[in-house]
């Protein structure tokens, strides 16, 4: 069985998933297509990269990650970095044959998502893109039934993210508030989660029109470059900075079938923690889905007998998409990890196999391109802005 050497950079919450995704993978999907074998980690300072080895199962680690992209052991570049630096590690692992899979949102702008994709075509090597909830078992399920035509033609697609680890004024200045390191806020980080299922579920877009608002213009200034998510508060008389970038984002969407929709992100909504949302209209039905209950799909069918229609509920298991890997029962439990899982077996065995795998960095240019496209719509007053 072919094994696959992986050079992870950033070691962060992000990685700490993907480190576990590796380990875990052939556990679930065995035979495997091939085995993740956890090889070098890059951190900011080589104590951290040290610790992050020995904690996530990698044999070697360093400081550098022109190292991870230039050892001809590595065979796949694994990037966790905030966002500032995907598109120059990106093409570095590229131009020396390595394939790379790179969290999301994909770069800082759509320019640097078109050289980014540019590199990896030119030297032929596999591209993904960690938009991972598109492969919650439940998700990959409404677009079967959407792809069977069971609820007709696609009318409406209602999505939401949102989360309140931000809504704390004190939750302080990461650099997800910096627009020089992470481009836009909720948009880009969650945002794109959204508009990955949109565009998987419905298609492609045709327009948008779209608000960003910044609600809190200040947050105290973090001590260290820990990212740690609102849950280290900001106490005392702390130096406040700048926010740079929107806490909100709303906007309606035309997608070129006709269908129309609309998405909302905040990581400012208190109550919200994963509420990642969408409920769809077909002439024939509808699916709503709900993250913080991923096990379950609801869907109701205009067929049904009048006295009888509502929303079904469906538990996902072992006949569902992914269900041959995961759990043999349904309901036992889906989460976070397992989209991680069924990620790093679908990217490990396009490698194996040479076969596409999606998201790639072309779906992540066209989501620059649409979150471009808001920003425009934001700043003109909430035109439509057609997608290039
Ligand atoms: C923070 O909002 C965050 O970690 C996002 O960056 C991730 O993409 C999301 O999966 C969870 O929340």
């Amino acid at each position: 069985m072919q094994h696959y050497k992986i050079g992870l950079i950033g070691a962060g919450f992000m990685a700490k998933a993907h480190s576990m995704a590796y380990a875990s993978m052939p556990m679930f999907f065995w035979p495997a297509p091939g085995i993740p074998v956890r090889q070098k980690i890059c951190d900011i300072t080589i104590d951290r990269a040290k610790d992050a080895a020995a904690q996530m199962g990698f044999s070697e680690y360093t400081d550098n990650w022109r190292e991870v992209v230039n050892d001809p052991d590595i065979d796949i570049v694994d990037i966790c970095t905030p966002n500032n630096i995907h598109a120059e590690i990106a093409i570095a692992a590229a131009n020396n044959g390595k394939h790379v899979f790179c969290e999301k949102p994909i770069a800082m702008t759509s320019e640097e998502a078109a050289q980014m994709l540019e590199a990896v075509r030119k030297n032929k090597v596999k591209h993904m893109l960690a938009f991972n909830y598109r492969r919650t078992p439940a998700v990959a399920l409404a677009r079967e039934i959407i792809a069977a035509g069971e609820i007709g033609e696609i009318q409406t697609f209602r999505g939401t993210y949102l989360q309140d680890w931000s809504a704390d004024p004190n939750s302080p200045l990461s650099w997800r508030f910096q627009s020089e390191v992470c481009g836009t806020g909720a948009l880009g980080d969650i945002g794109t989660h959204v508009i990955d299922m949109a565009r998987y579920l419905v298609g492609e877009f045709k327009a948008v029109s779209g608000e960003l608002k910044t609600y809190i213009s200040e947050r105290p200034i973090q001590s260290s470059n820990v990212d740690a998510l609102g849950t280290v508060k900001a106490s005392g008389d702390v130096p406040k900075g700048p926010v740079t970038v929107d806490d909100e984002a709303s906007f309606s969407i035309r997608f070129q079938n006709g269908a129309t929709g609309s998405i909302e992100a905040t990581r400012n909504a208190w109550g919200r923690n994963n509420y990642i949302t969408f409920e769809i209209h077909g002439t024939q039905g509808s699916i709503y889905f709900n993250y913080e209950r991923r096990d379950e799909l609801q869907v109701c069918y205009a067929g049904d007998p009048g006295n009888r229609r509502g929303f079904r509920t469906i538990y996902t298991g072992p006949a569902h998409p992914y269900g041959e890997g995961l759990w043999p029962i349904p309901a036992l439990g889906i989460g976070y990890s397992e989209t991680k899982i069924v990620e790093c077996y679908d990217l490990i065995k396009a490698i194996a196999e040479d076969t596409e795998v999606s998201p790639d960095f072309h779906d992540g240019y066209r989501i620059s391109l649409i979150c471009e496209a808001i920003e425009a719509s934001n700043a003109n007053g909430g035109n439509w802005v057609p997608i290039p």
